[in-house]
């Protein structure tokens, strides 16, 4: 018999449509200005960390250059982040903090 014309074999690869929304740190960035104790305050108003773990993170910090404070979806990742620059703004200092996505 002839073949029917249905020939149905897939030639394309299918991506999976869900994928997991990206995960987004946010970095603390050393400064030679803003006072340590301001920076610990911003941790805690902001990313509600403790007092030691905001000196933990504030030192890790200043020590190294920078430290990630936490991780989130993109969206609270940003408006946390210019929560606390803007914090810093109104008091005059350059503390910032910046957004990247993890691996
Ligand atoms: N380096 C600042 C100082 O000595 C304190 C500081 C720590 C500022 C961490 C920013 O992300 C920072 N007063």
């Amino acid at each position: 018999m002839s073949g029917t014309g249905t020939d149905t074999k897939q030639t394309t690869s299918v991506k999976p449509k869900v994928e997991k929304p990206r995960l987004y740190k946010v970095i603390l960035v050393n400064d030679d200005y803003t006072p340590r104790e301001f920076v610990i305050m911003v941790l805690q108003a902001v990313f509600r960390t403790s007092e030691d773990e905001g000196y933990q993170i504030m030192v890790t910090a200043h020590q190294k250059g920078a430290c990630v404070v936490a991780v989130y979806s993109r969206d609270i990742a940003e408006t946390k982040a210019k929560e606390a620059v803007d914090l810093a703004k109104q008091a005059d200092f350059p503390l910032m903090f910046t957004t990247e996505p993890e691996e």
